[in-house]
């Protein structure tokens, strides 16, 4: 067994699982509902090797993919490593080759220039496609039914842009996949790319334009007219890199901005405005336009939620003192100026979930993770290392919220959507659950009804392996797996032994 650091970053929740395994109907209590047919596919971080640096971080985790499919009631669970050249090359070493977190210059001289990303951070679907994405680079294209790594993805060649956000944005009508890339020129460039793939997954536009500094651009939103760039002071330096040190330190007194053009238009008609100092959020929960006004939904804190990002900019601040919550920006694109309107739309939370019909339109109802006011002291783990202890349902006309709290010792994942054959009925949830237990943890699927989550689980589906804490997830229907792109006779083969 390697010897992987003594620090939240490894322990509890984060501690290494690293198993590749695959379970075959999982005991489930109570019953899954009938719409629920498909693929809930996961990202999942977890540490292949014990890092070369003591002070790394889960962010830096070898990408896991991780499938639970849902077939006429029953249930299987798979996780396989997605074979980047990163875990490739680390495997055959059979030791980390590469350094610290997005930080080249601390790689051994053996893998200079390799490509390094983990693709750890959300299964991308899109025409037909499974693409494991981290914003560091490109994405890797993984086969849904075997989860075997079909190799990195480049919109067969046509795309220029070095990374690829991890938060792409599909849109519901046109089927289109509007996403970017920053850092898209290599190491700390300003160099944003902004691209868009058609419905069959052809890379139709790619256009690039410059961030008014290199900052951790995480999510966008688009509208049904716009795409919205936020920029939040987050910032790399290349010198700070050469030096050994950290690629993101927070900067508390520089101003954020929002860059909204035309989503079908030429990023000269960019028009940027100006933002509070300080502020940050990693997950937007949507956008949508009214007539001139263009809306913006985003998980906002005072400074940056991850613990390593804020010391790197020399500020000290404990988890609990975060200040925030779902924060609307209000834009007049009818007006000249660098300002916009700001009201309070939500409490604070993250890792939103909205439902897919809804993505870039005006929205009644998401779901978002957060702490539990009336729960105990969170688990550790997780790249913040607190995690979520509830789940919220907010209604955006009333502004009513539900509240499936969690008792201690207990943590939650992000959900997924999926929507349900019911009139008025706004669909199912599945998350994973973690539950501490002695020295240990045991994890469960929870299917919740997306319109009665304060009833709890309505299906719980078991796990015989321990689970180390998701990233992003994405459901993906039957029917779109049908038609995916890969084969699914492998798959088929291997079962028939
Ligand atoms: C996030 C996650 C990442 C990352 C940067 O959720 C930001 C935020 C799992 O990797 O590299
Ligand atoms: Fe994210």
């Amino acid at each position: 067994m390697p010897k992987f650091p003594d620090t939240v970053q490894f322990n509890a929740l984060n501690r290494p699982v690293r198993l590749e395994v695959a379970v075959r109907d999982l005991t489930v209590e109570g019953e899954i509902p009938a719409d629920i047919q498909g693929a809930f596919f996961r990202a999942v971080p977890d540490p292949a090797h014990a890092p070369l640096h003591d002070d790394d971080i889960a962010l830096s985790g070898d990408g896991m993919v991780s499938r639970f499919l849902f077939e006429g009631g029953q249930v299987d669970y798979d996780i396989r490593y997605v074979h980047t050249a990163r875990y490739a090359a680390e495997r055959k070493a059979r030791k980390a080759l590469f350094g610290r977190y997005r930080n080249p210059f601390t790689d051994k001289p053996e893998v200079q220039g390799m490509d390094r990303t983990v693709a750890n951070t959300t299964p991308v679907w899109h025409a037909g496609r499974l693409l494991l994405v981290k914003e560091d680079g490109r994405p890797y294209e993984v086969n849904p039914h075997t989860l075997e790594t079909v190799g990195s993805y480049s919109f067969g060649g046509a795309l220029k842009s070095h990374t690829m956000t991890a938060h792409v944005r599909v849109d519901p009508e046109t089927g289109e996949m509007f996403f970017y890339g920053y850092e898209a020129g290599g190491l700390c460039t300003t160099d944003v790319a902004y691209c868009i793939a058609d419905r069959d997954g052809r890379l139709q536009y790619e256009q690039w334009f410059q961030a008014p500094y290199v900052a951790s651009m995480h999510d966008f939103a688009i509208t049904r007219k716009w795409a919205i760039f936020p920029v939040y002071p987050t910032t790399a330096d290349l010198e700070r890199l050469k030096a050994g040190g950290e690629h993101w330190a927070h900067q508390q007194d520089l101003e954020s901005w929002v860059g909204i053009m035309p989503r079908y238009g030429n990023v000269s008609e960019m028009r940027w405005f100006k933002g509070p100092k300080g502020v940050s959020a990693f997950h937007l929960m949507n956008a949508f336009d009214e007539g001139d006004l263009v809306h913006l939904d985003a998980c906002l804190t005072d400074t940056n939620a991850f613990p390593f990002m804020r010391e790197a900019g020399g500020i000290h601040r404990s988890q609990q003192s975060l200040q925030g919550g779902l924060t609307r920006w209000t834009f007049d694109m009818s007006r000249p100026g660098e300002s916009f309107a700001v009201s309070m739309v939500g409490p604070p939370g993250d890792l939103p979930r909205l439902k897919d019909a809804d993505q870039g339109r005006p929205y009644e109802v998401c779901w978002m993770p957060s702490i539990n006011p009336q729960g105990g002291p969170p688990l550790a783990g997780g790249p913040v290392g607190t995690a979520f202890t509830c789940l919220l349902r907010l209604e955006m006309k009333t502004g009513r919220v539900d509240l499936m709290g969690l008792p201690p010792g207990m943590a939650i994942n992000e959900p997924v959507h999926i929507p349900s054959s019911r009139p008025g009925h706004h669909g199912w949830l599945l998350l994973v659950v973690d539950r501490e237990a002695g020295d240990d943890y045991v994890s469960e699927l929870w299917v919740v009804d997306g319109d009665n989550i304060s009833a709890g689980a309505v299906a719980r589906v078991k796990l015989p392996v321990p689970l180390r804490p998701q990233v992003h997830g994405w459901w993906v229907s039957a029917e779109q797996l049908a038609n995916s792109r890969q084969p699914k006779a492998a798959a088929d083969a291997a079962a028939a032994f």
